[in-house]
């Protein structure tokens, strides 16, 4: 069923900014398995741009390929990689999900700059391969919180951007750095 836009009475004007509801079901893209943490590791797929970013660059150099997370693996300074193929067509609304522990317990550790990027590697600042969302993991949140659960809405018109003006394989690529275990990672989509 397709996108339902209605247009709202303001103090007896139109507003031209009206709001649209999408329908249909959730379309879920996902890696990982939803085990809460249990072993052994699961594989990531890390697309080639994701590869060649600069933070996984640095990791290839210092430490060869002995420091690169995959799905609940725990341990520390390993960079987590993966991507998501986002098939092609007209998306609606976008929410990204994953469930996340830190290693450290919060009073002491190195979790405190762990941070999550989302977007289209090398996550430029313009243009269709650029990043869509990088914040701190951890921060502002209690000590005693070493689980969660995170969800990152995203903006349809940057995914649709990306899908229809580059060449597919339309690969969605995630950033975790790099004292965070990882259970899953999650795409819900709704389509126009
Ligand atoms: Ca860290
Ligand atoms: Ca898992």
């Amino acid at each position: 069923m397709g996108r339902v836009c209605r247009i709202v009475a303001i103090s007896g004007f139109l507003n031209a900014a009206a709001w649209c509801v999408c329908h249909g079901p959730d379309h879920i893209i996902s890696a990982g398995i939803e085990d809460n943490f249990r072993g052994p590791p699961k594989p990531v797929t890390p697309s080639a741009r994701l590869l060649a970013t600069e933070e996984a660059r640095i990791y290839f150099k210092l430490y060869g390929n002995s420091r690169f997370r995959r799905f609940d693996e725990d341990g520390g300074n390993r960079l987590f990689l993966t991507s998501l193929i986002l098939p092609s067509r007209r998306i609606c609304s976008a929410l990204f999900e994953t469930h996340l522990r830190r290693r450290f317990d919060g009073r002491f550790g190195m979790d405190y700059n762990d941070f999550l990027e989302l977007g289209f590697a090398p996550f430029c600042c313009t243009g269709t391969h650029k990043s869509l969302f990088r914040a701190g993991i951890w921060q502002g949140d209690p000590f005693d919180l070493l689980v969660k659960t995170l969800r990152v809405p995203l903006p349809a018109v940057e995914l649709n951007q990306f899908v229809f003006l580059t060449e597919s394989p339309h690969y969605f690529d995630i950033m975790i750095h790099n004292d965070t275990t990882v259970d899953y990672v999650k795409l819900i989509l709704r389509f126009e």
